[in-house]
């Protein structure tokens, strides 16, 4: 069996690159390892950045995917109990992210794919891919494909495929414990975060009666899913700086893993990784699925010119295009990790002091705020 591109995942990257090939009329095929019901309920990130809402406002998907959602304005940063409050898009010149819960974005993707006909077979996931022939095994099948797009996420088949020799990777553990809950809690006015010497603490909607709490813990001090409820919220309120923070009942507890990773190329031969298959980047910064967005963006825009015109120039380029992208925002969210959680590096008063100077500037110095407004909406390289 024969197409033009196969993308191997089904999730924000995978969907995103069919949608937008599928509008410009190249024909493709989507292998998915799981069934429908598990890809449209993966809750994960919350926020489409500004860059990521225009690549869909492109191809004239943006009322396909993401009508209705309200956009996103104030970011409250509480430093000590202090509240500060940011705005963004009055620092980016108006532009800004939406909220949209990533589980809602990929079921619209996936509903508009499938009613231009598209082709996604679920539950099907590829064995092995023989990168000299453009193959892909699975179980009942092989696919040959012009292009492969590997958007199967960090543990996919697509970037173990590739000559380990042919690859660089590099990794990074921020040494930081994160814990988020879940909570049928009324959502804050706007994001919340705290930053105080007791530790880090986060709060954001998901959707009208939810909220989704992040914690910074101690990696030494035992599993906080362990904690009893009171505990967690006594550690809310103290961090929030809210002695009546609203409360409710807890209905998911998860330790994220605050580690990065970076692939190098995120291309070999005609296989193009997309998404978290060439990268991962703590939720800090709201990146992750928004990275996966723009790799989409650039490598459909590289294959139609390949297919349509036969100029593969921006294929050839594709991974540095990427790369430079991935890093900066590697590097943003590296900036505000340290920002928020070293006010509680008690072994190292230095690293405290810098972390406040860092968020003082965003007061002082209105250059520093556009610059961390326009990375906030993704928006910083254009
Ligand atoms: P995905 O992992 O989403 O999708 C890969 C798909 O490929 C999956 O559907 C998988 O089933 C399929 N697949 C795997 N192997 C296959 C095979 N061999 N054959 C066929 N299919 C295969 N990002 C943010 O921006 N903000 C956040 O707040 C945030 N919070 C997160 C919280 C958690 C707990 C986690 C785990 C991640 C979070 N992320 C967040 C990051 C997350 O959103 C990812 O960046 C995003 O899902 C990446 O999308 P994809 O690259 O499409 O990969």
């Amino acid at each position: 069996e024969m197409t033009d591109v196969a993308i191997i995942g089904a999730g924000p990257a995978g969907l995103t690159l069919a949608n937008l090939l599928q509008r410009n009329g190249i024909s493709c095929v989507v292998l998915e390892a799981r069934d429908r019901s598990y890809v449209e309920e993966r809750q994960r990130a919350g926020i489409l950045d500004h860059y990521g809402s225009e690549i869909f406002a492109a191809a004239g998907l943006a009322e396909a995917v993401i009508a209705g959602a309200p956009r996103e304005q104030f970011l409250e940063l509480r430093y000590e109990g202090e509240p500060h409050l940011f705005d963004g898009p009055a620092h980016a010149g108006g532009r800004s992210g939406v909220l949209v819960p990533q589980q809602l974005l990929v079921r619209r993707l996936l509903t508009t794919f499938l009613a231009g006909g598209g082709d996604l077979r679920f539950a099907t996931p590829v064995d092995r891919i023989n990168i000299k022939e453009n193959r892909m095994v699975y179980a009942g099948g092989e696919l040959t494909a012009s292009y492969i797009a590997g958007c199967d996420g960090f543990h996919g088949v697509s970037r173990r495929s590739i000559p380990a020799a042919a690859l660089t990777t590099y990794s990074f553990d921020h040494g930081i414990g994160w814990y988020t809950v879940l909570a049928d809690a009324p959502p804050p006015r706007h994001a919340l975060m705290g930053i105080s010497e007791h530790g880090f603490a986060a709060q954001f909607g998901r959707g009208p009666k939810a909220s989704r709490f992040y914690l910074q813990y101690d990696l030494g001090a035992g599993d906080p899913r362990e904690w009893p409820d009171d505990h967690t919220w006594d550690q809310l309120r103290l961090r929030l700086g809210d002695p009546a923070l609203p409360t409710g009942p807890i209905t998911d507890r998860e330790i994220v893993e605050m580690r990065s990773f970076v692939t190098e190329p995120m291309a070999y031969a005609n296989l193009f990784l997309a998404g978290d298959a060439a990268h991962i980047i703590t939720p800090m910064g709201a990146k992750g699925m928004n990275l996966a967005l723009a790799d989409a963006g650039v490598l459909a825009t590289a294959l139609t010119a390949a297919l349509h015109d036969g100029d593969d120039a921006a294929l050839r380029s594709y991974s540095d295009t990427c790369l430079r992208r991935t890093w900066d925002y590697q590097e943003f969210s590296r900036w505000f990790t340290e920002m928020v959680h070293d006010a509680a590096a008690a072994e190292d008063p230095f690293r405290r002091r810098l972390a406040k100077a860092r968020f003082d500037r965003l007061w002082t110095n209105p250059k520093a705020a556009d610059w961390f407004a326009d990375m906030m909406a993704g928006t910083a390289l254009i």
